[in-house]
């Protein structure tokens, strides 16, 4: 049965308790691809709290065989796709009900519910995946303790997995069961069925036994294909590692005798906390040396922390309803981010991981919520609960966790999830809740004084603007900063109210110093002093004057260290203002800021003149960067107290989709000529300081993914690619001839792949002979080919090239459009990774888009959706892309057999 024209939006106001709640769920599952049969035995009652009403089980694509009620065959009714049981007994007793499906694993290509992946099974449940499996009431305020027992062929799928302890295995007996088994797993903790999980096949386990602080053995494991399995220490080293932190840091322990880690090939997503049986895309668990880049083993650790991490923040305390799913998920990735910078060790590669989460915030979230999607962390309505598991919720949610543990500071914060876990350990509550438990157990902190102010950060969309206007007064040694807050209309808010906003600051003398911080006691204003130099001061209302006094010299302000409120800060300085803080700030973050400020201001001054030329603009000239900057970069990258991870991030230029976002209307086309035209510059000019930084980083030794070596690692790609650019004006072909040894001769995968990529990327024509030999090479690794793929889709437009290069991509013979991973790493690494080639004047990039969109959307609507958001900001286009961008959204949207996930984006697209 299918959920189409069942399309309706849901709002967080018509909350409303569950009439009926399961208590506990035995599942049995006789596992064949074609054909699996489910029989599911619960015992429910009804919720004394909330007026009698038929049980109301949701379904999607099942085939229902028998209902039984108490025993007896029972009379039903269908909703749609739901099942409605209306004569069940009165009174409070238990009910025992039996349901008896059958659904189509193989044939499930959507990969939400039980689907077949190489041969194996795999459930995804969140959000609304169980239903797929089992009629059930589909809500995560349902919590109900499982039982559950896997039957299957013992040849086919040796391995059956599911969640919590396995307490009974071994071969089935009787007719019909020759070469059957059966596994049972019983979970101790009661969950909601989105964190229900099964795994079945033929895998093989890296096994680790540990002991935790109180002293209980555990038992982890990470199960992958066989062939896979030395490709495992990394994901294992990073759980353990998790584990150790999250006890260390918060006192929280495994609370299960078994952890289980399960790796698939085809995924919608990275990874899923499923109660002690995690399932990850392999992307997120396979790594080598030979195999895998830096990124790719700070990735794992990255998201191998955060599933463990949720198995306290969403599996102990989950979400009442959907709308509140950043209490898990903005939580955790905040746990996650504070987990990486704990592992990176030193203040430098802290900065380094902060400075990589806001660029992210910055190039993807701020658009989300200048655009048509844009929504608050808890949103108010949805029509696919899907399409909300954004970079709204996830990164500004924990940008929000944030600046709770800002206002209450680290301790404090520590106490406060102590107090959230004593107050809702086994619950279903609300973001209001866990923010009350933080400011409870603070009540002297800032945030507990502006509680109900704060949450307007859950509540409110849109990215706030402080303007910020500072004024020395020499003889009364005072400097007065006065700093006013606004925020956007959105869709649905046209007027905000002021939010609660932490900015830290210091103040810069001439000589670099920072200056000690004397803040004039205000009403208005609480801070918060972390250090002689650095405080915190709070703003709450619409405008603020803060008076600094003391201040022997009219001093350089440092806004917004850290990036301490996910805002856009407007200040009008002059370059030599940010040449200083670049040179000297002593909050690493603002020093990397001061550098993106001016090269975003060069970019928007090269654009600015371009546009008022018009269709007689000039070709670009050489020197768009002021010869001041330059000599910046080249300090930055000279600079032997910086480490190389700080300085590749110093003099990488703002992103084509950070300096787009500044602008209204944009010509991508220009926004994509002048960055290349500067990193030409910058390639040329500082071509013998790039040679300098390859030599001083290129030989990292044997190979280990720490921070240090990856930074030195960063830093010579960078190098290579810059003299590879240098190459290309100049004609000498010395350093791309070195790229291609450097290719060859390259140990481990970050340089080999940096050196491609430079290849490819400066377009060099030593490019092709490498991508066909990495090819050859890794053929057979599908994580491997992913990477060459993006590679090629992403690769520079020389007219008009980039898109019939991807259309040739698509016709590979390991091309899979199935494949989200490969999906990914060819259709979306050209509409989201490749402007230049996108963004074309004839609209073809467009159509493609919209051809993909559609194509996709019949196979998996989620990883249709999520391409579907790549012309979200298309109203802003320039002509002739705004035109030929609306002729392509008109085209998805005629068609009428749209998912709730595609039609949500596109009607929104279209209103906005
Ligand atoms: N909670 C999952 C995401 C589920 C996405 C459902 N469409 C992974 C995570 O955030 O850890
Ligand atoms: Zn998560």
């Amino acid at each position: 049965m299918m959920r189409e024209g069942q399309a309706h939006t849901v709002y967080r106001a018509d909350y409303q308790a569950p009439a009926w709640w399961i208590d506990t769920v035995d599942l049995t599952f006789d596992l064949d691809p074609a054909k699996t049969r489910v029989l599911n035995k619960m015992r429910v009652r009804r919720n004394p709290d909330v007026p009698a009403q038929p049980l109301h089980l949701n379904g999607d694509e099942l085939n229902l065989a028998r209902v039984m009620v108490n025993g007896a065959a029972s009379s039903f009714k269908m909703d749609g796709s739901d099942l409605v049981l209306e004569n069940l007994p009165e009174g409070s007793d238990p009910v025992d009900l039996e349901i008896f499906t059958t659904c189509m694993p193989e044939k499930n290509t959507k990969l939400m519910g039980l689907y077949t992946s190489s041969g194996s099974f795999f459930t995804q449940c969140e959000a609304e995946g169980f239903r797929r499996i089992t009629y059930f009431l589909d809500r995560p305020d349902v919590m109900a303790m499982y039982t559950v027992t896997l039957r299957a062929n013992k040849a086919q799928f040796p391995v059956l997995l599911s969640n919590g302890n396995l307490v009974e295995q071994g071969d089935l007996q009787g007719p019909g069961n020759e070469g059957r088994h059966f596994a049972k797993w019983v979970d101790p903790h009661k969950k909601p069925c989105y964190l229900f999980a099964l795994v079945a096949g033929n895998l093989v386990a890296r096994e680790q036994k540990i002991k935790s602080r109180a002293g209980n053995e555990h038992l982890l494991q990470v199960f992958v294909r066989p062939g896979d399995l030395e490709k495992t220490e990394h994901a294992m080293n990073s759980l353990m590692a998790s584990i150790a932190w999250d006890e260390a840091r918060f006192g929280l322990s495994l609370d299960l005798d078994r952890f289980m880690i399960v790796a698939t090939g085809d995924f919608n997503m990275g990874a899923m906390e499923n109660k002690g049986l995690n399932i990850f895309n392999t992307k997120y668990v396979l790594a080598s040396q030979a195999t895998a880049t830096d990124a790719d083993y700070a990735n794992i650790e990255s998201v191998v922390g955060h599933e463990y991490f949720h198995n306290w923040t969403g599996d102990r305390v989950t979400c009442r309803d959907w709308f509140q799913l950043s209490l898990k998920e903005g939580l955790t990735v905040f746990r996650d981010q504070e987990f990486s910078m704990d592992m990176a060790g030193s203040a430098s590669a802290r900065a380094v991981k902060r400075i990589d989460d806001v660029r992210v915030l910055r190039t993807v979230q701020f658009p989300e919520d200048a655009g048509p999607m844009a929504h608050p962390v808890r949103p108010d309505s949805y029509l696919e609960i899907n399409n909300f598991y954004t970079v709204t919720i996830y990164e500004k949610g924990s940008e929000v966790v944030r600046m709770q543990s800002t206002l209450v500071g680290r301790e404090g914060f520590a106490k406060g999830m102590k107090l959230y876990f004593e107050r809702h350990d086994g619950q279903a509550v609300t973001c209001d809740d866990f923010a009350q438990a933080i400011a409870d157990a603070n009540p002297d902190s800032p945030l507990a004084q502006h509680l109900p102010q704060f949450k307007r950060w859950y509540s409110q969309s849109g990215t706030p603007r402080v303007a910020a206007q500072g004024v020395y007064d020499a003889e009364a040694q005072t400097y007065t900063l006065t700093l006013t807050q606004s925020c956007p209309a959105t869709p649905g808010q046209p007027g905000k109210e002021p939010f609660v906003i932490p900015v830290t600051l210091g103040l810069l003398a001439d000589d670099g110093r920072s200056l000690p911080l004397t803040i004039r006691p205000s009403q208005a204003l609480s801070s918060i002093a972390h250090s002689a130099t650095n405080h915190t001061v709070v703003l709450t209302e619409a405008s603020h004057t803060i008076v600094f006094d003391g201040v022997e010299q009219a001093p350089a302000p440092s806004l917004l260290r850290n990036f301490s409120a996910p805002v856009v800060l407007q200040i009008e300085e002059s370059d030599d203002a940010l040449l200083h803080l670049l040179a000297h700030d002593e909050d690493a973050f603002n020093r990397w800021e001061a550098g993106q400020r001016l090269g975003l201001r060069f970019a928007l001054q090269a654009i600015a003149a371009r546009s008022t030329a018009g269709a007689d603009a000039p070709a670009l000239q050489a020197n768009l960067l002021p010869a001041s900057f330059v000599q910046a970069m080249r300090d930055v990258l000279r600079d032997p107290q910086l480490d190389a991870a700080f300085k590749d991030l110093a003099v990488t230029l703002p992103s084509e989709a950070y300096i787009t976002e500044q602008l209204d209307p944009v010509d991508p086309q220009t926004v994509h000529a002048v960055r290349e035209a500067m990193r030409q510059q910058l390639a040329t000019e500082l071509a013998a300081d790039w040679a300098w930084a390859y030599d001083e980083c290129s030989n990292t030794g044997a190979y280990v993914p720490d921070a240090v070596s990856a930074g030195k690692r960063a830093l010579a790609g960078h190098a290579l690619l810059m003299l590879c650019v240098a190459a290309r004006a100049s004609g000498d072909q010395v350093w791309p001839g070195k790229t291609l040894q450097r290719y060859k001769d390259a140990g481990n995968m970050t340089d080999r792949y940096n050196a491609l990529s430079a290849l490819v990327v400066s377009g060099s024509p030593l490019a092709d002979a490498a991508i066909q030999s990495f090819h050859q090479l890794f053929k057979n690794d599908e994580l491997v080919l992913d990477k060459w793929f993006a590679l090629q889709a992403g690769a520079p437009d020389i007219n008009g090239s980039a898109l019939p290069a991807v259309r040739a991509l698509m016709k590979q013979p390991d091309f899979n459009i199935k494949n989200p991973n490969r999906a990914r790493s060819v259709i979306f690494s050209y509409c989201n990774g490749n402007p230049g080639g996108f963004h074309r004047a004839d609209g073809a990039g467009y159509a493609f888009w919209a051809d993909q969109v559609i194509a996709l959307d019949a196979i998996n609507p989620q990883v249709a959706a999520r391409l579907a958001r790549s012309l979200d900001r298309w109203k802003k286009l320039a002509e002739p892309y705004r035109q030929a961008a609306g002729d392509a959204i008109a085209k998805v949207a005629a068609k009428p057999k749209l998912s709730n996930d595609v039609r949500e984006v596109i009607t929104r697209a279209m209103a906005d």
